[in-house]
């Protein structure tokens, strides 16, 4: 088993249902606590390279104020103008950085492999993806 699944797995056992869930390392980089090498910041998101890159270009695209978004299957109807705003400023992110394409992930849950219960878009480029997934 992958360090990143078995990761995923202890999130999982562990993550809040909502509103009133811990404070997660993604909190403490949108707070400045943690640096982190931040590439966009706006009203509503910020995005920012990830540690553990898995490909050339790897960075992650979250909210600012999670309200109750730990993932995106926990989203509500009146989130769905900011996952647009997510998902906008990730392909404008990707086209600037991965002109020859990108992909776009969201782990949800514990089979998704979802290790950190803040909602983000993995942004991943700079070299041939292959397909299927694993
Ligand atoms: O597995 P999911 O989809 O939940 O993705 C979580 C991602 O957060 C992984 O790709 C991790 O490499 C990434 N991650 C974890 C930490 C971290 C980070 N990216 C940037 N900075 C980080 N710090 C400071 N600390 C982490 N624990």
């Amino acid at each position: 088993m992958s360090d990143e699944v078995q990761k995923a797995k202890e999130a999982a056992a562990g993550d809040g249902d909502g509103d009133g869930e811990p404070l997660t390392i993604f909190d403490k980089i949108i707070s400045g606590d943690i640096p982190a090498t931040i590439i966009h910041d706006d009203e509503f998101c910020i995005a920012f390279r990830d540690v553990n890159p898995v490909s050339p270009i790897h960075f992650l695209v979250i909210p600012k104020n999670r309200n109750g978004l730990t993932q995106l299957s926990k989203a509500r109807e009146d989130q769905k103008e900011l996952l647009g705003h997510l998902t906008y400023v990730a392909q404008k992110l990707g086209q600037k950085e991965c002109p020859d394409g990108f992909r776009l992930v969201i782990n949800d849950g514990k089979d998704g492999a979802q290790s950190v219960y803040h909602l983000h878009i993995h942004v991943m480029g700079g070299r041939q993806m292959q397909w299927p997934p694993g």
